[in-house]
Order: C-alpha cells, then sequence, then structure tokens
C-alpha cells in the first residue's frame, strides 16, 4: 500500500513524475479521502499537497500517520502550520524558484495598469480606434513612486526589476530591510501617502486579511494603481470595489482574489481592472521547478532526512 497522498490537480508530467518515484494515490480534493478505505489512509506518511482549500486539523486527523505535507507553491496559507506541528507533521514549501515569474508577472501588470494596455486594445478589438480616435493618454511609467508592501524574496525582485524603470522604490514590512537606499515605512497608509502606485507581495493568511483597506486605498489617491499577485484576502475586496467605482483610486490589476477561482462579478465587471486567473508561478519551466522541488522533499521526508525547504 503506498506511503504517498497526491492531492489535488496535477498536470500529466507531476503526475507521472509521482507515480513513477512515489508510487502515489491520487484524490482531486478533500472529498476524495471518503473513498479511500481506513487501511489506505493509515498507509500515508506523505501528503504531496496542491490547492488552497483549506488543509486543516480536521483532514490532517483523517490520515493518522501523516509526517510530511509537501505544499506545491511559495505560499502555505491554506495549511494550517500549527495544527500540523502539534501532530508532529512538517510542512514544506516551494519557495524562490518562482520569484522571477511573480515579480515579471507583477511588472508587466503594472505597467499595463499605468499606460492603460487593456482599455486601449479593446478599441482596437471594437472597432473604436477607427470609430472614436485616440484614447485619453495613460501616465509615463519610469520615474513613478512604487511601494512594494512585503519586502521578502518576491518583492525584492518586483524592486530589483523596478530599479530599471528608474522607478522610486518604498517599501513596507515588519522591519526594515538591507536595502540600496529603498525607503522604508512601518506603516501601510504611511507608504500609499508615499507613493504613486502599490504592489502587493505580503504573505496571506489571518495576519495579513484586509491589510489594504479603505484607508490604504484613500491614502494612496486618484492617480494610483494597486497590483495583487500576493492572496486575495489581502485586500478587503468590498472596499477595493468602491474605491475603483468612485475613482478613489486610478486602477487595479489583481492575480489572485478572495474566493478564487470565484470572482466577485461587481469587480469582474469594471473597465479599470485588470484581471489575471492566478497565473503568478505559471509558466512551464518555473511548474517544473516547483514541482521538482515538491518531490525532493518528499523523498527527503520519506527517507528520514530532514526537508530541503520546511516551514516549521
Ligand atoms: C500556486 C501560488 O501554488 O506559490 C504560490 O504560493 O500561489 C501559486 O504558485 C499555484 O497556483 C499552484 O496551486
Amino acid at each position: 500500500m503506498t506511503d504517498t497522498l497526491a492531492i489535488g490537480q496535477y498536470t500529466d508530467i507531476d503526475a507521472q513524475a509521482l507515480r513513477q518515484d512515489f508510487d502515489a494515490l491520487f484524490i482531486a480534493g478533500w472529498d476524495g479521502l471518503d473513498s479511500l478505505s481506513e487501511d489506505q489512509r493509515a498507509a500515508v506518511r506523505a501528503a504531496a499537497y496542491k490547492g488552497h482549500a483549506p488543509f486543516g486539523g480536521a483532514q490532517m486527523d483523517r490520515l493518522p500517520n501523516l509526517r510530511l505535507i509537501a505544499n506545491f507553491g511559495v505560499g502555505y496559507d491554506a495549511i494550517d502550520v500549527a495544527a500540523a506541528t502539534a501532530r508532529g507533521i512538517t510542512v514544506t514549501n516551494t519557495p524562490d524558484v518562482l520569484n522571477d515569474d511573480v515579480a515579471d508577472l507583477a511588472v508587466g501588470m503594472l505597467i499595463a495598469q499605468v499606460r492603460g494596455f487593456e482599455a486601449a486594445a479593446r478599441t482596437v478589438r471594437n472597432g473604436d480606434w477607427a470609430a472614436k480616435g485616440d484614447l485619453p493618454l495613460g501616465r509615463k511609467m519610469s520615474g513613478r513612486k512604487i511601494g512594494i508592501l512585503g519586502m521578502g524574496r518576491i518583492g525584492r525582485e518586483i524592486a530589483d526589476r523596478l530599479a530599471a524603470f528608474k522607478s522610486e522604490i518604498h517599501y513596507q514590512s515588519r522591519s526594515p530591510k538591507d536595502t540600496p537606499g529603498w525607503t522604508y515605512h512601518a506603516d501601510p497608509v504611511d507608504l500609499a501617502r508615499a507613493v504613486d502606485d502599490i504592489v502587493i507581495a505580503i504573505v496571506g493568511g489571518t495576519e495579513t486579511q484586509n491589510y489594504v483597506n479603505a484607508d490604504v486605498l484613500a491614502a494612496l489617491g486618484p492617480d494610483g494603481v494597486i497590483v495583487n499577485i500576493a492572496r486575495g484576502t489581502v485586500i478587503d475586496e468590498a472596499a477595493l470595489i468602491a474605491a475603483l467605482e468612485n475613482g478613489t483610486i486610478r486602477a487595479a490589476a489583481l492575480d489572485v482574489f478572495q474566493g478564487e477561482p470565484a470572482v466577485d462579478p461587481r469587480l469582474a465587471k469594471l473597465d479599470n481592472l485588470f484581471p489575471l486567473p492566478h497565473i503568478g508561478s505559471a509558466t512551464v519551466e518555473t511548474r517544473a521547478a516547483m514541482g521538482a522541488l515538491q518531490r525532493r522533499n518528499l523523498r527527503a521526508g520519506l527517507d528520514g532526512d530532514r526537508p530541503h525547504t520546511p516551514v516549521n
């Protein structure tokens, strides 16, 4: 009986590797646990987890011999790490291998909204360019003051890229970091007041729920663009919808949403929102690297070695 349970939607390549290297048993989601026998559940020592549905104590208790949860992704806010630690379960994630992709996406989304790419593309597609002529002007991207919320590994990659756009970088995080002259703010409202645009790169979870609220949006102001590549929970979506509707801020670009993949229809229909379906790490190269790191963690954990990238 296999000791590895793969939970979630895997690509054919990852599924094949998990089958070949670990003889993994697959379930698409938590409902699938019911289809396993008690013996199959008791045999599971390692879970390869992919997805954003909560993985809490209740699920862990149905796998009584679970010792490792290897998450496919850097963010592990879906996993109750305290519950895992209390049960002697190690949790791992896939940091660093996706930093470039997520940072590239964040910068692309920011430029798209500062210059107004989406509205502009629409006028070519619907004939408005020929019928109505030129659009109102966008704003110059180079030289804007950008605030990064969260100066972790991904935040730093975003800031490094923006330096090439002659941006003045400001950031807010729990404590000041060693940076090449970027300006630290202890408070997100102070950050918003000091910059033109904000890129959100903080971790998700209960600690950062609605961190970007109506006060932050008001402080950013009517020329500001917000980009979120972190987690949907980090923005108060009701406040964002109001701010986009009444011009409190100019535009937003979101790769993540509260309750995704369902998206609030009021948000989805706003012309000044550029929405993407959580594709930050979605490239062939990066997803291959994430899968490989997940499997290295699984191998180490099952062999009784310390995994490569543990979070507890
Ligand atoms: C997802 C992500 O893991 O790494 C993260 O934290 O949010 C993504 O890369 C990916 O969508 C697979 O679930």
